[in-house]
């Protein structure tokens, strides 16, 4: 008889998806929360750098767009938040852990949006970034992630193609518009490659992740595809990318980039980047502002019981 151990083995090697009720290493599952709860968390405080310009959007359309899109995050977080209770975790714990600095979210939203055209370049770089992760997460080893990751993607998708016509105008634009949309490539584009982690040489997760199959590319290969599908899209809106050592091989058909500033990347990931005080200030607030809702919510849920026996 096979082991429960084997029985998961088999179910990772032939890409059956592992469901919340199937035995699982306490490794796998505790990992999954820390990658599920991190994401949804991402997803949450990213909300915050947007919504800084919901009120000062140029047009009524843009300021709809972005609304939406502030929107599709949320409700990104909350499918996250939903995958990892699936694996016994509880969702104020997860929030409290965030509030406390004991659980971490994208380093990406720990810098400011000074400009309109960052919110042009988040939609644009740090969704086209978002993607390309997420995207090889559709085929991640646990089913209730993977399955969220499929309409997240489509969402992402539209959040990058709008970001890139913000940008596109922005580019397009007179010369102060251009400016804008330079500096904000300039400030924007090392953060969004950081968001695909250390090297792999420097990755401790990786390897017990990719062994489960929950990642199925390392950080470095994922950071490399970004690179090449981005480059050609900046260079056509005739902007410049912020790295003199940036150079085309013919050979691998890559664009070979200059080193990331890791200093800079584990400072603003240990809680010192320009932001990140802030950004956790915003998420205690609300969860302590809301938390007459979750009470409310609580009672009622339990006064429905309640009725439904009678
Ligand atoms: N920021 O061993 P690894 C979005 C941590 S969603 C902060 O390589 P792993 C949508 C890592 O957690 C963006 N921390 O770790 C949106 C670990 O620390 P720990 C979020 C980072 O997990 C768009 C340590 O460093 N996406 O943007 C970062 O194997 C616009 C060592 O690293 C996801 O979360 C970082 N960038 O690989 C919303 C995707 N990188 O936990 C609003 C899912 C690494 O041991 C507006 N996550 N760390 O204390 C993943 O794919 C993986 O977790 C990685 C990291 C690739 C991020």
């Amino acid at each position: 008889m096979n082991t429960q151990v084997e029985l998961f083995d088999n179910k990772v090697e032939n890409d059956i998806s592992i469901e919340p009720k199937d035995w699982m290493p306490d490794a796998y599952r505790k990992t999954l929360i820390r990658q599920i709860g991190q994401h949804g968390h991402s997803e949450v405080v990213g909300m915050l750098p947007e919504g800084n310009w919901i009120t000062r959007a140029p047009t009524l359309k843009r300021k709809a767009v972005l609304l939406a899109k502030v929107q599709d995050e949320a409700g990104h977080g909350l499918y996250l938040y939903s995958a990892a209770e699936t694996l016994g975790a509880d969702r104020d714990d997860m929030m409290e852990k965030l509030i406390a600095g004991r659980m971490k979210y994208s380093s990406i939203f720990n810098y400011p949006t000074l400009t309109w055209a960052d919110i042009a370049a988040i939609g644009w770089l740090v969704d086209g970034a978002a993607i390309v992760n997420q995207v090889a997460l559709c085929r991640t080893s646990y089913g209730p992630y993977a399955r969220a990751m499929v309409r997240i993607c489509k969402e992402e998708s539209f959040h990058q193609r709008q970001g890139f016509e913000a940008m596109m105008v922005l580019a397009n634009g007179t010369p102060e518009q251009k400016a804008m949309a330079q500096d904000a490539v300039d400030r924007f584009w090392w953060p969004a490659l950081m968001m695909f982690g250390p090297n792999d040489d420097n990755s401790p997760n990786s390897a017990a992740s990719m062994a489960w199959k929950i990642k199925l590319f390392s950080n470095d290969e994922l950071r490399q595809k970004f690179v090449n599908n981005t480059v050609p899209q900046v260079l056509q809106l005739g902007l410049t990318i912020p790295d003199k050592d940036l150079t085309f091989n013919e050979e691998t058909g890559n664009y070979e980039f200059g080193e990331i500033n890791w200093d800079e990347f584990f400072a603003v990931i240990a809680g010192k980047g320009p932001c990140n005080h802030e950004r956790i200030e915003a998420r205690r607030k609300a969860w302590e502002d809301g938390k007459w809702v979750r009470d409310s919510a609580a009672v009622y849920a339990q006064k429905q019981q309640v009725n439904a026996q009678k």
